[in-house]
């Protein structure tokens, strides 16, 4: 099986050469879609020897992460945060798991957090989420949003996703439970953003992403 890791980036070019030169030896292909960066994302990730689909302009993560994996040539993806805090380190564990699943998701609330890696409100919004999703769709999840997963590419490629922000991780992961899929979770550390800024606003995307897991469930 190939496999393939899709960064969404957008303005990372002062993280994204570590965690593209830091996927390369786990995995056959690193693409990384660039959302309209205003820096040198594009050329910093191409360098370190990423495939790159640049788009013209900010069509946020969602976009960037279906046009990933319609682009990408491995039979498995990885969907990966382009500014560093995931560990590339931690692919093969997820890569494994998924040798038993339909998705597995790489949980930072089973694994670790490093100093600064997330705030109080943010952990606290992190986990109301999650517990949203299992209480609306019997499951037992602990980290429905985190963006570290992999699948097969026919798996996400069939999966009902089309969300076009963070909302984005609601879809895949409502959609493989709905459909009676099996979700593992492997617990990964979270690392700090080592440079730039998060452009995760909490409230906007927050209630985005907890009226996105209940339109889904009404749908369901
Ligand atoms: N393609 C694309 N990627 C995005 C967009 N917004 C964020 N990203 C990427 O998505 C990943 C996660 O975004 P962050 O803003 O760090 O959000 P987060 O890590 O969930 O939240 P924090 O814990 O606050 O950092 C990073 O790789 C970003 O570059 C976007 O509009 N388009
Ligand atoms: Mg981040």
């Amino acid at each position: 099986m190939s496999v393939t890791v899709i960064l969404a980036a957008l303005d990372e070019a002062a993280n994204i050469g570590p965690v593209v030169r830091g996927c390369l030896p786990h995995v056959d292909e690193v693409l990384v879609v660039d959302d309209g960066s205003t820096d040198d994302t594009a050329a910093i990730a191409a360098r370190a020897g990423a495939r790159v689909i640049s788009l013209s302009r900010n069509r946020g993560k969602g976009v960037a992460v279906r046009r990933g994996a319609i682009e990408a040539s491995g039979d498995v993806l990885v969907f990966m945060d382009a500014d560093g805090q995931d560990d590339p380190e931690d692919l093969p564990v997820l890569l494994l798991a998924l040798e038993r699943a339909d998705m597995v998701i790489g949980s930072r609330f089973m694994g670790r957090f490093e100093a600064d890696a997330i705030t109080p409100l943010h952990a606290w919004g992190n986990k109301a989420l999650t517990r949203l999703v299992n209480v609306l769709f019997g499951a037992h999840l602990t980290d429905t949003q985190a963006g570290f997963r992999a699948i097969g590419r026919e798996r996400f490629l069939s999966a009902d996703v089309a969300a076009t922000g963070y909302d984005v991780e609601v879809d895949l992961v409502t959609s493989i439970l709905r459909a009676g899929g099996r979700i593992i979770e492997v617990p990964v550390t979270r690392r700090a953003r080592t440079s730039g800024r998060s452009h995760l606003r909490t409230v906007r995307d927050g209630s985005r992403i907890a009226l996105r897991i209940g339109w889904r469930r009404l749908r369901a």
